[in-house]
């Protein structure tokens, strides 16, 4: 009797060890809400905001049991360019000063090898004014294929039903910047005829001090959260609107 006493106080106590440090760094350093797809909480309440074919779904998990499934068909058609593409995602806003510097990472996965291309899941950082244009970043100012600082990519190079670490690396705010966002996405103007779309889950963004570098740990997140999370509800106006307006961050970089 003793020693299952022994025994189950130990479990208990690793319990404790364990999940304590990790509820603590979610809150603190990380302002996402439903970082990892568990909760399903509603925009108005800071959820993710979704747009096109994407769906929290219960398929595959990184961790817990859910995560964020975007998805698209990329059609050929008889008439220029011969193909229709889709974008597809998800994202949350918070407020961010110009000169800030942010990371976003997470992890990626396909169920299946991924046909043609460009079809690829990312996921991506950009900022916007209080006009709601976005502006980019620092580090892609002078890019001419992609306005948003993005990750690597799950592509048809992507071994099948393994989560692959997806890092933006660091992005900085440009003058004039009110928020940050980060989405994930899949983008497919492959024209494959194929449905087809990328798993995200364990998402992680990071607010970085000014001389941390891509090794440093998140600081705390010294944001308004509750003004985070109306921020993002303010994006969930008339339908298809937030499709819109989480395009412009992806069409300048991709068509
Ligand atoms: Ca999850």
């Amino acid at each position: 009797m003793q020693n299952k006493t022994i025994i189950l106080c130990t479990a208990l106590l690793c319990t404790l060890l364990v999940s304590t440090p990790q509820a603590a760094l979610a809150d603190e350093h990380n302002p996402l809400r439903d970082a990892s797809f568990e909760l399903q909480l509603p925009p108005d309440q800071g959820g993710w905001i979704l747009f096109d074919e994407s769906l929290i779904s219960s398929d595959r998990a990184r961790s817990g049991r859910q995560s964020m499934y975007n998805a698209g068909l990329s059609r050929t058609v008889a008439y220029p360019p011969y193909f229709v593409g889709t974008v597809s995602g998800s994202f949350q806003a918070f407020p961010a000063d110009p000169g800030s510097r942010w990371r976003l990472t997470g992890f990626g996965l396909t169920h299946t090898t991924l046909q043609g291309t460009p079809a690829f899941g990312i996921v991506q950082v950009s900022f916007f004014d209080t006009a709601g244009d976005d502006l980019g970043t620092v580090e892609t100012a002078d890019s001419t294929t992609a306005k948003a600082k993005t990750s690597n990519e799950v592509n048809n190079q992507t071994p099948v039903d393994e989560w692959i670490f997806l890092d933006t690396g660091i992005a900085t705010a440009p003058a004039g910047t009110a928020t940050v966002q980060a989405f994930t996405l899949y983008v497919d103007y492959s024209g494959s005829n194929t449905a087809q779309g990328v798993y995200f889950d364990d998402l992680s963004l990071c607010a970085l001090e000014d001389d941390d570098d891509d090794e440093s740990d998140c600081k705390e997140f010294s944001g308004d959260i509750e003004q985070a999370h109306s921020l993002s509800s303010s994006f969930s106006g008339p339908p298809g609107s937030e499709n819109t307006y989480a395009r412009t961050s992806v069409e300048s970089s991709w068509f």
